[in-house]
């Protein structure tokens, strides 16, 4: 719905690109620029609510950084070239060595629409299945473990369950700052109802423990004796519902059976888990006695190397207690990305088909041959994500298109998928962005549209699907991803199939395919939205699958009425046993790394790197150690570590807290090459994964820790972007004006104007300097207005929060020039410190002070700083201040 708020500016209804609680959001649409968002109050999934990155969107949109024309080996050319060079490398490789020698690697983060005709044109056209997605990184463990247990990938529940229940449990999830808004849900559900118990499981003490009874900081990876542990306390405590599990279930003697191999005993799980006893028990009784329970699932369960069963050991346990299809009742699988789960509907997975069919049945293979009129049908899985990538460093796959994701940041063994495109004969990539570490490694660069301009469906983590709209002209040449995917597939000779005129017309084929010989067969059937009209898709609101035609059937929660979409109607309980991460620590490597997401960035940040406000709250890349590690190793707080794996290094800023468990560091994900030294997480990991659905297990990684000798180090704020500086470690930060680069070094340069010299630009004609042998500092001034801000140090540095500030004032006084060269200002009370509250930028020190000045809970802090009041999510961080 667009609606004119006034002569030149309009609001849009559209859905935020981030993550999968899909959010609703108004846009404030002027002179084709987006002004200002706000939450939907009328979306289902956040009833008027925003995180702070979503709130941010508006910062985010500008043309800056953005990739506004097609390129081939980095020369500009027109649209007509581009698809010629991609379609003929596609059908010479094609000819030459057949349909399997050729890939896409697609995103859960391109709309429906797009997916869908990607993966017709790779499964239908070219006759390969050999089309995997970064949801093999994400959701794929989920979806394995959902099609054993349920006969589909289906999430039961919905996020009012959330609200509902009397027991939440959080296994690896940290949606605190994941998926802030459902937190944000579950604390106004738990306010209003104090009774209601949530548990947080995770090795570490993370920003959503805030609201939890209960913490159990598990030892990495062992989630799996967890459960299966629970399965056999329900058994020998009296709490499995008998009749259900006759009724509705399948192989529950088997499941048992394998659960008392290893956890027969509380005892024995606890120490497996390396968990206290009674806490462990605490969970198991409430688990028992307490019918309305929801065990919410993600990272920490998916990204391992037995992700599957870890998934049916939950999945397992609601089944045996019928804590299943009922209002606060379900295991719940929540999404990542936008539309991770629209890319599963598709079928964009390389073991899936389309539909939520595979190619396991004949018959099905035969139904979208069939519907696609396709001359070429995959009969076969093709190879997922790491295969993949293996199978081009091998040779094997010689041309490959990326679309909307970024493999050399963000897959296991990361140096090695750079090599892998390297090697590769011939790489496409459609981004958004002009910069990033993979595009890079492009021979071909497509630019898409990005959020503001494009047109389409997702589906949310609790199967919303939702529009986003297009607002804003198309930056530069782009093309929306679905347009450029048709073109290509028309000039392979595949004019049929791919003749396209709106997503609207794609949408409604996918619609179609879904109900095509379906009568109930399928649960994922969205038959019903098949005959929309231009104008009915393009208003639609949002929609709950199933949606099928012709029924009354209420869609908010599946599994009601105790029928499963497998072949006997009932749910499969899966034998499961429990197994440790395949990587294990040892001499050399003693420590596991974990990863994970911070609160403001969005993965390898591409988009919310740009907004500086968003860099507030922590702007450098960093790990996490635990107090016994850090003392061990004599590292400080804001030390620089080296951070070493059997295959690679990294650096990072040393965080020390007491909620990391000694033994394991944390590192979040979203540093890549464009933004710092040495500090993509993923080049130290080794491609280990799940053996059933190929998932990396991304949160386990053996590695040793050390202090970096640095013999200095330097503050740079310049209005330049640099790349690759000449010292051991820099990190970029932008700024309202400008960049700022932390930088340190283990050689001193011998004369420090030259070094500088030898990165920026900048005039001479007007500077301040000073020299005296442990600091040097430089100020260079442009028409009165600094240009470059340089402070080096052997010893301490100015605040460089502070130092940014100054950087935005576009004039400087005398004594402000003054107080620069000085790094601090003149009345020493002005500096806030490190940003807690992003959306009104209060930092810690000013609520420190007012906490000190009586302000003792959060409302008159509210009432003071309106810290806290927008988005809610720092606030665990001023709570742990409190
Ligand atoms: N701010 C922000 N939000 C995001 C994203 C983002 O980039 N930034 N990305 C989105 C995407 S795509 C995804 S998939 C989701 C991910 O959402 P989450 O899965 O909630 O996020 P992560 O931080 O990856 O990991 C969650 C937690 O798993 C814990 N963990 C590690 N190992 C184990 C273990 O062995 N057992 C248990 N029980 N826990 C463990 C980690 O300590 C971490 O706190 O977030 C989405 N939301
Ligand atoms: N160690 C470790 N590794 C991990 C994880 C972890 O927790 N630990 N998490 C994994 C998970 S769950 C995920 S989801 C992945 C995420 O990893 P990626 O998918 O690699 O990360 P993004 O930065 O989201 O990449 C999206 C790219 O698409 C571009 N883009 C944005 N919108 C569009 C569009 O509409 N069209 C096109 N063509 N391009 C667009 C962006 O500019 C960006 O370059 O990382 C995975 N890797
Ligand atoms: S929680 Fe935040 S990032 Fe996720 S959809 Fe909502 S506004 Fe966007
Ligand atoms: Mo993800």
């Amino acid at each position: 719905m667009t609606i004119a708020t006034s002569p030149d500016t309009c609001q849009v209804k559209t859905t935020c690109p981030y993550c999968g609680v899909g959010c609703g959001v108004n846009a404030r649409v002027s002179e084709n620029r987006l002004i200002a968002v706000s939450g939907d109050k009328a979306h289902p999934a956040n009833q008027g609510r925003l995180c702070v990155k979503g709130s941010a969107l508006h910062e985010t949109s500008g043309l800056e950084g953005r990739l506004l024309a097609p390129q081939i080996e980095g020369e500009t050319v027109s649209w007509d070239k581009a698809f010629n060079h991609v379609a003929q490398g596609f059908s010479e490789t094609i000819k030459k060595y057949g349909p399997d020698s050729v890939a896409l690697y697609l995103s859960g983060q391109i709309l429906t629409e797009d997916y869908y005709v990607a993966n017709k044109l790779m499964k239908g056209f070219i006759g390969s299945a050999n089309v995997d997605t970064n949801s093999r990184l994400c959701m794929s463990s989920a979806v394995a473990a959902h099609k054993r247990a349920f006969g589909a990938d289906l999430v039961p529940g919905c996020y009012e369950d959330l609200e509902l229940t009397d027991l939440l449990i959080l296994v690896g999830s940290n949606t605190a700052w994941a998926h802030p808004v459902i937190y944000q849900r579950i604390v106004a559900a738990k306010k209003a109802r104090p009774e209601m118990k949530v548990v947080v499981i995770d090795p570490r003490r993370t920003a959503t423990c805030d609201i939890a009874d209960l913490h159990l900081p598990l030892k990495p990876g062992s989630d799996g004796y967890l459960f299966t542990g629970l399965l056999s306390h329900l058994a020998d405590n009296n709490a499995l519902d008998n009749s259900y599990i006759n009724d509705h279930t399948e192989g529950f003697e088997d499941a048992l059976q394998a659960a008392r191999t290893l956890t027969a005993d509380l005892t024995q799980t606890a120490e497996l888990c390396g968990l206290d006893k009674p806490d462990l028990k605490q969970l198991y009784q409430w688990f028992s006695q307490i019918d309305k329970v929801v065990t919410l699932f993600s990272q920490g369960i998916n990204q391992s190397s037995s992700g599957v069963d870890k998934g049916n050991a939950i999945i397992n346990c609601h089944l045996a207690t019928a804590k299943i299809g009922k209002p606060g009742a379900t295991p719940f699988s929540i999404t990542g990305q936008p539309n991770a789960m629209g890319g599963r509907e598709v079928g964009g997975l390389a073991n899936q088909l389309a539909a939520h069919m595979d190619f396991s049945n004949p018959e099905n293979i035969e139904l979208v041959e069939t519907f696609w009129q396709a001359p070429n049908i995959a009969r076969k899985e093709g190879l997922k994500a790491v295969d993949m990538f293996q199978a081009i460093h091998d040779g094997k796959i010689k041309a490959i298109w990326i679309i909307g994701t970024n493999p050399v940041v963000s897959m296991p063994n990361a140096d090695f998928i750079r090599e892998a495109l390297q090697r590769c004969e011939l790489v496409v990539v459609s981004d958004c962005m002009e910069k990033t570490d993979t595009t890079a490694c492009a021979d071909v660069l497509l630019p898409a549209t990005g959020w503001a301009e494009k047109d389409g469906t997702v589906t949310n983590s609790e199967r919303v699907i939702s529009r986003q709209k297009g607002f804003l002209e198309p930056a530069g040449q782009s093309l929306h991803d679905w347009q450029i995917i048709c073109s290509v597939a028309q000039t392979m000779g595949f004019e049929e199939g791919f003749r396209f005129n709106s997503p609207a017309e794609i949408f409604a084929e996918h619609a179609e395919l879904s109900g095509f010989r379906n009568s109930g067969k399928r649960f994922f059937d969205i038959s019903s939205l098949a005959t929309l009209s231009e104008n009915e898709y393009h208003n639609m609101k949002p929609v709950r699958w199933p949606a099928i035609k012709d029924s009354k059937t209420d869609s908010t929660r599946l599994f009601v009425n105790g029928r499963f979409n497998t072949p006997s109607g009932r749910a499969r309980m899966i034998p499961v046993t429990p197994a440790a991460p395949i990587s294990q620590v040892s001499e050399t490597y003693p420590l596991v790394l974990n990863t994970g997401r911070i609160r403001d960035q969005w993965h390898t940040m591409t988009r919310t790197g740009k907004a500086s406000r968003l860099l507030n709250h922590i702007d450098q890349p960093y790990v996490e150690i635990s107090l016994h590690d850090a003392a061990d190793k004599g590292i400080v707080e804001q030390d620089l570590v080296e951070i070493q794996s059997a295959i690679s290094r990294c650096l990072a800023r040393a965080k020390i807290t007491a909620g990391q468990p000694a033994g394991s560091v944390f590192m979040p994900i979203h540093w890549t090459d464009q933004f710092a030294s040495l500090a993509r997480v993923d080049s130290l990991f080794a491609s280990i994964k799940d053996p059933i659905s190929g998932q990396p297990e991304a949160k386990h990684c053996p590695v040793s820790i050390n202090k970096l000798n640095s013999r200095w180090q330097a503050i740079l704020i310049t209005e330049m972007e640099l790349a690759n500086l000449p010292c051991e470690y820099w990190s970029k930060i932008p700024q309202k004006r400008g960049f700022r680069y932390e930088l340190a070094g283990t050689q001193l340069p011998e004369n420090w104007k030259t070094w500088i010299k030898s990165m920026v630009t900048f005039s001479d004609d007007d500077q301040i300097e000073l020299d005296s042998g442990e600091t040097y500092r430089l100020v260079s001034f442009r028409d009165q207005t600094p240009e470059l801000l340089f402070f080096a140090s052997t010893e301490k540095l100015p605040n460089s929060h502070w130092l940014s500030k100054q950087f935005d004032q576009i004039t400087a006084s005398p004594a402000q020039r003054m107080a620069l060269l000085a790094g601090k200002p003149v009345d020493n009370n002005h500096d806030s410190g490190a940003i807690v509250c992003s959306c009104f930028e209060v930092g810690e020190k000013s609520i420190r002070k007012a906490i000190h000045q009586g302000a003792n809970n959060i409302e008159k802090l509210v009432t003071q700083l309106k810290c806290g009041s927008n988005c809610g999510s720092c606030l665990p961080e001023i709570r742990a201040l409190l």
